[in-house]
């Protein structure tokens, strides 16, 4: 039910019906939630931690899957828009595209709420707020991680990079690039000879490493990948080559998902930055206000830690994705 009629509601309670109590008449708050896709043990928790939180809400969830695909995203959004829910919730899949489609919801008086990833329109007006990590911060932590291991380990030798990147265009993608190459730059012999995108997916990570790993071979000091589940898929490749990963090739990957907590266990990856999955609860107490026109903030950012191998097996017993 979108906000005119739940206002009408309440007018028409206001005038003559206010005999039914209040709470059997307002329905429930409809969100509908456009998904990226199930691409990732990542996108896996985020999913259960927003299905979660609306069932524990009591919130009425439409949730569409778009499979990494933008223009699924844009049809669920008309859905939900022709379905004249109370408040849009995404995760967009990637940044730019989306001034049609936000324009039609603030047209329907749709309130939209982006989590995880964000939006570049013309108009800021077309989102209320964006809930998720800062993963240019998250860049930078990966690396200072790397800053310091070199510092110590081969302070004076060239370290080659090779970089798998996340879906082209998504915000992680962009800004994980951002704040590792801004910090690396400290240290001249320090250097990224090859980058791709391998999607964020572990089959993707595998492929495109076995290709480095051919170009480059025993060149390559360090694989930095935008997400754990590239890193895993990595770290086959490495081994089907003959390779110690995590020793021939030092591993820094961001996500903190329970694979990688058991890769460094395993010896096999160096460290993972959190990107908390766990956006649920936080989603569902900002829609609840926005649908009750109270006020939120225009940006809410998640607290997420570092955690190297060294830390791994007290951890993973903490671990809730
Ligand atoms: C980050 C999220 C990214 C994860 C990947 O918030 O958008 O997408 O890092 C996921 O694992 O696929």
């Amino acid at each position: 039910m979108n906000l005119n009629r739940r206002s009408l509601l309440l007018a028409a309670i206001a005038a003559g019906f206010g005999s039914l109590p209040l709470a059997a008449m307002a329905a429930p708050l409809t969100i509908g939630f456009s998904q990226v896709g199930a691409e990732s043990e990542w996108r896996t928790a985020n999913t259960m931690s927003i299905k979660d939180a609306a069932k524990k809400a009591r919130v009425n969830l439409k949730f569409a899957d778009a499979q990494q695909r933008q223009e699924n995203q844009i049809k669920a959004i008309r859905s939900f828009i022709a379905q004249k829910v109370d408040v849009i919730a995404f995760s967009p899949v990637v940044e730019t595209g989306w001034d049609t489609v936000l324009r039609e919801a603030k047209a329907a008086k749709i309130p939209v709420i982006l989590t995880d990833r964000t939006v570049n329109v013309s108009d800021e007006s077309l989102y209320v707020t964006f809930i998720g990590s800062d993963f240019v911060e998250e860049g930078r932590r990966a690396g200072r991680w790397l800053l310091e291991h070199v510092k110590k380990n081969s302070p004076d030798s060239a370290v080659n990079i090779v970089e798998l990147q996340g879906t082209v265009g998504s915000g992680p993608a962009i800004d994980r690039k951002k704040g590792f190459e801004e910090v690396i730059a400290a240290n001249k012999k320090l250097k990224i000879i090859r980058s791709q995108t391998a999607e964020f997916t572990r089959s993707k990570g595998k492929e495109v490493m076995e290709a480095f790993l051919k170009a480059e071979g025993k060149k390559i000091n360090v694989l930095y990948a935008h997400n754990d589940d590239m890193a895993i898929g990595a770290i086959q490749a490495i081994e089907e080559a003959g390779l110690k990963p995590g020793k021939d090739i030092v591993i820094v990957s961001i996500d903190g998902v329970k694979g990688a907590f058991e890769a460094m266990i395993a010896g096999k990856l160096n460290v993972t930055v959190e990107c908390s999955p766990l956006l649920g609860p936080q989603l569902m107490k900002v829609a609840a206000d926005v649908a009750a026109g109270r006020p939120v903030p225009r940006r809410i950012v998640t607290q997420e830690g570092v955690f190297p191998a060294e830390v791994a097996a007290k951890e993973l017993p903490n671990r809730k994705y």
